[in-house]
């Protein structure tokens, strides 16, 4: 298993609005820090260090397009640049944060130019709202270099696993922060910026120059709602996932989101009662595998949150740290899977003291096999 990490991630660091306080982020650089610590110390691992900031001008250019290809214009350049005006417009200090106050809802309003969405506000303070679903995404100074960095790691999975001649693993684990399942190509919610399993996608279409059948297992506790959206018609991407019913983002992870026009039939959603046992899980899982073989992926995505832990401030299932071992094992023991290259992708996870023998758990479980 080829471990990726990039330091850079580690600079994004930011506020939230959780429970009526504004408190630090859970999804702190910490987070990274133990797990980086941890997996160091079992040496079973070999920890890739990348530099995306020091990378060629080919590789900066590559990330770009892929960017530019998977998510929306004017939403990259407000990643970019909301912090810097807000500074400037005297809204907040350097060391502060960018938070949405209003939000955009949807209407029925039609513009006179056919479109149904209303253009981007001019006024820095109203841009936030118009580009994001809740106020878990705020933006510090340097964000978007850790959120860059992030999706360079899923980009950098990618080539790695089509490109088999010049890298041994056929397996990649990918230590994204922040993390990409909630939001889509155009709004920020949930921790996440950049969609690092759509970036992968993109990726791997990109380097292959093909379409291959792509599977994206979202085992995250949260529904992967982004990721859902982005695929939803696209019958090449089967989305799965498994999370807690009834829990955030609230208003998706339906079993009955089957996917729309051509994908119908390639999005399927499993939401699992508050307070469910691993058993249960385990059930559910079984099911998602099913269908996933039936599928026949050429790549494999695994979307893993480390937040289905029983402690998980943020989750509500009865999973331990051993579980995790199962969990993987369960996996890969599935026929043809070993046979295809794999990339996990980091998305949530905040019991800090236990990420670090959680994720090893999973990872022993998926190379046992
Ligand atoms: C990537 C990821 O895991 N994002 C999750 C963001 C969740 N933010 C809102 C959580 C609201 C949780 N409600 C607390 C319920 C306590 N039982
Ligand atoms: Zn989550």
């Amino acid at each position: 298993m080829l471990v990726l990490h990039d330091p850079t991630t580690l600079l994004h660091e930011t506020v939230e609005l959780l429970g009526a306080k504004l408190i630090p982020a859970l999804e702190s650089p910490d987070r990274i820090k133990v797990i980086v610590e941890s997996l160091t110390k079992s040496d079973k691992h070999q920890v890739e260090y990348i530099n995306f900031k020091s990378a060629s001008q080919d590789y900066h250019a590559t990330l770009s397009r892929l960017l530019e290809q998977s998510h929306d214009h004017g939403y990259l350049e407000h990643i970019q640049t909301a912090h810097k005006n807000w500074v400037s417009n005297g809204l907040i200090k350097e060391d502060e944060s960018v938070l949405p106050e209003c939000f955009i809802f949807p209407t029925k309003i039609k513009l006179a130019n056919g479109e149904l969405k209303p253009k981007p506000p001019k006024d820095v303070f109203a841009r936030p709202g118009y580009y994001s679903f809740d106020m878990s995404s705020g933006l510090c100074k340097d964000s978007w270099l850790a959120i860059e960095a992030s999706a360079n790691l899923a980009v950098e999975a990618a080539r790695t696993l089509t490109k088999p001649s010049e890298a041994p693993a056929n397996s990649v684990l990918a230590l994204c922060r922040p993390p990409g399942h909630h939001c889509n190509s155009y709004m920020t919610g949930g921790y996440c910026y950049l969609n690092n399993a759509v970036v992968a996608v993109d990726a791997i279409r990109d380097f292959t120059s093909s379409n291959p059948r792509i599977a994206i297992l979202d085992i995250d506790f949260h529904h992967g709602n982004g990721t859902q959206d982005v695929f939803y018609s696209d019958p090449s991407v089967l989305y799965l996932s498994i999370h807690g019913e009834d829990e955030y983002p609230y208003y998706s992870g339906f079993k009955e989101e089957i996917g729309l026009g051509a994908g119908e039939g390639f999005n399927f959603n499993y939401p699992l009662p508050t307070g469910s046992t691993f058993a249960q899980y385990l059930e559910k899982l079984k099911e998602a595998m099913s269908e996933l073989v039936k599928f026949a992926p050429e790549y494999l995505l695994v979307s893993l949150g480390i937040d289905t832990f029983h402690l998980d401030p943020l989750g509500n299932f009865q999973i331990e740290t051993e579980d995790y071992e199962v969990m993987a094992s369960t996996i890969r023991g599935v026929k043809g899977i070993l046979d295809i290259p794999s990339l996990i992708l980091l998305e949530g996870g905040y019991v800090l003291d236990r990420l670090g023998p959680n994720l090893t758990s999973f990872l022993v479980g998926w190379e046992n096999k």
